[in-house]
């Protein structure tokens, strides 16, 4: 490869023209923006471990009335992406959220799409478009694009859940804002009960509901059968994975971010090859080791972290007798709309 010119081979007063004209020469910066063959990737492998957190974020509770805080959150920054800029990866965006007995987060709605992963605690719920969904460990709720999202507590103990949106990619796109509203009615009915059962969806004579997002609660106790049924069924199969999709189309349940659960039988070692999606992973139940070709790390029941894009994973069920399961959050939806979703199992380059 050439070695192209340098800023520095270019005159001085040359240089200054250029700017005073809000005109940049690309040849200097070329390789920058299109490095070879791999992306530059700010996104660090970042480890959160929930004793870490859960101390700090019981402290906030202290220090932070809720209606100082409407929402009281502690965001997972990567450090690679400078910690300003409250962001995991390129597109996703972590928070650890807690809500205190009698606590109401008022209701608002925005431009990103979020999920709720509920980690602890018992008694919480989420109103979504005016569908009240209780919130219990390892249910998946979603708040997408636009719908009004309020958040509440009945029960006698502090309970902590994991937000994931695509504010990161919103932000950047300029089109991050919300609205604020006021208590929702309650409307009956539940999509996490009418679409209980796989492949069986509700008809009304008139057709389907056409909704965007008919599901918006998908209880962990669903997933995890699941996950044991497949992989009781299918010994041979590595990854015992199922994502969460919209149950009318099959599609991805939100727009931008892809969300799955991952089982890992006892002692299993899986090997995931290089992807382009950055990737999150919430150990629900159980724990792992965590290992790409740079670094490694133990992942305990309630931790989370983060894997850049393009870099293959390890994970291995660090007990030999009780399977781990795990929550994954990634870009995939994005990276696929956008044509640049890429798996390499080898590690070399397979643009699409
Ligand atoms: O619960 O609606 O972590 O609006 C960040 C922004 C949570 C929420 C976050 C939000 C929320």
């Amino acid at each position: 490869m050439t070695d192209l010119g340098r800023l520095e081979d270019l005159p001085a007063d040359y240089v200054a023209e250029l700017r005073a004209h809000n005109l940049v020469p690309l040849w200097p910066s070329l390789r920058g923006v299109l490095p070879p063959k791999i992306p530059t990737r700010q996104t660090q492998a970042t480890h959160w471990p929930y004793q870490t957190i859960k101390p700090l974020l019981l402290r906030a509770g202290e220090l932070t009335p809720i209606e100082k805080a409407e929402r009281r959150v502690l965001v997972l920054a990567n450090p690679g992406h400078t910690l300003e800029k409250m962001q995991a990866s390129a597109a996703m965006y972590l928070g650890m959220q807690l809500l205190l007995p009698g606590e109401w987060a008022p209701s608002h709605r925005h431009t990103p799409n979020a999920v709720r992963m509920v980690v602890e605690g018992e008694g919480a719920w989420t109103t979504v478009d005016g569908e009240k969904c209780p919130m219990q460990r390892g249910d998946l709720i979603l708040t997408p694009t636009g719908l009004w999202h309020e958040h509440g507590h009945d029960g006698t103990d502090p309970v902590i859940w994991l937000d994931v949106l695509d504010l990161p990619l919103a932000y950047h796109l300029e089109v991050s804002y919300h609205l604020n509203g006021s208590r929702q009615d309650v409307i009956p009915g539940r999509g996490d009960r009418a679409y209980a059962r796989g492949g069986v969806v509700p008809t009304p004579v008139f057709g389907r509901s056409g909704k965007r997002y008919p599901m918006l609660r998908y209880p962990w106790a669903d997933a995890r059968a699941a996950l044991i049924a497949l992989a009781s069924d299918r010994p041979e199969l590595d990854a015992v994975q199922v994502t969460y999709v919209n149950p009318e189309t099959g599609e991805d349940a939100e727009n931008i971010l892809g969300f799955h659960a991952l089982m890992l039988r006892p002692g299993q070692s899986l090997k995931l090859p290089a992807r382009s999606p950055a990737v999150v992973f919430h150990a629900i139940e159980g724990r792992a080791r965590m290992a790409t070709d740079a670094q490694a790390f133990d992942l305990a029941e309630a931790d989370t972290c983060c894997i850049p894009g393009y870099t293959a994973i390890t994970l291995t069920n660090t007990s030999a007798d009780t399977p781990a399961f795990f929550f994954v959050a990634d870009e995939s939806p994005l990276h696929r709309k956008l044509g640049v979703y890429e798996v390499r199992p080898d590690n070399q380059p397979h643009m699409p």
